[in-house]
């Protein structure tokens, strides 16, 4: 019997590549290169599966050109990139990488605090451009990290790792905002207090930002959100680009209504918002937050062993959707 056909949209590792072609015939894209929604649909043309990433949008246009396709598996957490409603009315399981970039992701998160708040990354620049002649008793002067307040958008996994991190390792005092409530006994294990958005936003120090992006989220933090902010608070988004709104950060920063930001995330990334370049007080980071080797190799696997697992045995592993009498 003949393998069924599957396409990798993007580079992946070598090995995680290698134990696909045990099972599938595999069209792959180890130059990386980045295709059109037109060519990504060209090249699903007789694919029963493939593997993505966050960079590739799999749409009703691209399902209605490609009725022979049975599941996308996404090598990302995040989903937004795929009309999942389409793809469950189009018989296409879905399926995401949960769990295996939490904690790396809540590092990641952490050290963009920290790099924010301390001003690290600008002390650098200051330093390589040779303007260290002499030490200064409020030369870059930050933020306090430790015993702050931190204020967490967003409670999931990530959220909750980042608030043991604040909790447990900084001292510090962790409020958060999110569609539910946490249990009791993980408030208590994350030592995380519940506060409306709006108090969250008036009286952290550090403002953390992990919700995942949809029409509802877009936009979450804007001018009027900003407004709120302490003039001293750090802004930290490692969520979505389009959660924050990029030109109205930009002018805040510019305007000192907050203190510093750090994005590793941006509205229409790659680009960055060249307002956002033009200002110092902002760390930015090119959507890293899962790269460690380790992590993302554990993403990709995860990715393949969803194909795998859908196509041999009927069932993937992380599913986003249901369908009726699903079986490949
Ligand atoms: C990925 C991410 O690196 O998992 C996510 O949702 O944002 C990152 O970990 C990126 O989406 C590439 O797929």
């Amino acid at each position: 019997m003949s393998k069924p056909s599957i396409l990798v949209a993007r580079a992946i590792f070598p090995e995680v590549l290698q134990s696909l072609a045990q099972v599938f015939e595999v069209e792959s894209n180890q130059a990386d290169e980045v295709w059109s929604a037109a060519e990504l649909t060209r090249r699903m043309q007789g694919k029963v599966g493939a593997l993505t990433t966050g960079s590739e949008r799999i749409d009703a246009m691209l399902l209605q050109a490609n009725p022979q396709l049975k599941m996308v598996a996404n090598m990302a957490v995040g989903f937004n990139n795929f009309d999942v409603p389409a793809m469950t009315a189009a018989g296409v399981l879905a399926s995401n990488t949960p769990d295996v970039l939490t904690e790396t992701t809540a590092d990641f998160g952490f050290a963009l605090l920290m790099a924010t708040a301390r001003r690290i990354t600008e002390s650098e620049h200051f330093l390589r451009a040779g303007h260290w002649t002499k030490w200064s008793y409020d030369m870059f002067a930050g933020a306090e990290v430790h015993g702050a307040t931190i204020g967490i958008l967003g409670m999931g996994r990530i959220g909750q790792g980042i608030a043991r991190r604040a909790a447990h390792g900084f001292g510090m005092n962790v409020t958060y905002n999110n569609r539910s409530r946490l249990s009791a006994d993980l408030e208590a294990e994350c030592k995380a207090r519940y506060v409306t958005k709006e108090e969250l936003l008036k009286t952290a120090d550090h403002v953390m930002l992990v919700v995942p992006y949809s029409a509802e989220s877009h936009h979450t933090i804007g001018a009027p959100e900003l407004a709120l902010m302490k003039r001293t608070a750090t802004l930290v988004n490692i969520a979505r680009g389009g959660i924050v709104d990029d030109a109205a950060l930009a002018k805040a920063l510019a305007a000192g209504q907050i203190a510093a930001a750090g994005l590793d995330v941006f509205e229409g990334e790659p680009k960055v918002h060249p307002e956002l370049l033009k200002v110092s007080n902002v760390v930015l980071t090119p959507h890293i937050a899962s790269s460690t080797v380790k992590t993302r190799r554990a993403m990709a696997q995860l990715a393949a062993d969803n194909l795998v697992a859908y196509f041999t045995k009927g069932q993937a592993l992380t599913p986003l959707n249901t369908l009726n009498g699903a079986a490949a």
